[in-house]
């Protein structure tokens, strides 16, 4: 199990490199993220949130409409993007207690590579398309509280700062729904 990384540790901020070649490592360390999301009741994990600031995306939506079986990205590419925007409650595995309603597009087309050095497309709609797009913002140093509503980000800023002051002093933050 890997240890999920908190807001504001800086390796959040970084834009993640590319990587030039699925290595047994990276297969290893993608099953290990997959693991870990699992773990902490999530629904996609990207690398940067165990520390590895490389451009590599796990994602298992459960349920009628999800996804059936992991996916699993590396370099993954928006290629599209639709102009309907829908309204979606969010959450991040490293912003835990917080969430918040974001706009983002409905529907994206993603391209990128699969653990056996495939090139592959998905059409995204509903959670995929939003977990996709969470996913890979994370890839470019983004947050989705980066995207909220000035008036979340003001109702918000209480809470990023009880998680900046427990990152200043090492406090440890508690994981939601966290299985044991
Ligand atoms: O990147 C992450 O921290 C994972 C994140 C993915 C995500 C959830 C919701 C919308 C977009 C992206 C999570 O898995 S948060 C925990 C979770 O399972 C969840 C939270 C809110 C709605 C649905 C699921
Ligand atoms: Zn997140």
């Amino acid at each position: 199990m890997l240890t999920i990384t908190f807001y504001p540790d800086p390796v959040l901020r970084l834009t993640a490199k590319k990587i030039n070649a699925v290595t047994p490592e990276i297969r290893q360390l993608a099953a290990d993220m997959l693991q870990t999301m699992y773990d902490a009741n999530g629904i996609g994990l990207a690398a940067p949130q165990v520390s590895m600031s490389i451009r590599l995306v796990v994602i298992h939506i459960p349920g009628a409409e999800g996804t059936k079986k992991p996916i699993y990205l590396v370099n993954p590419v928006i290629t599209a993007k639709s102009k309907e925007q829908c309204v979606i409650e969010e959450g991040c595995l490293s912003l835990p207690g917080i969430s918040a309603k974001i706009k983002r597009p409905e529907f994206v087309d993603v391209s990128a590579t699969d653990l056996d050095g495939t090139p592959f497309t998905i059409e995204a709609e509903g959670m995929l398309a939003r977990c996709l797009q969470h996913e890979m913002d994370h890839l470019d140093g983004i947050l989705f509280t980066d995207k909220a509503s000035l008036a979340a980000k003001l109702s918000l800023r209480g809470e990023l700062a009880e998680l900046e002051e427990k990152f200043r002093t090492g406090e440890p933050v508690q994981m939601q729904q966290e299985k044991n």
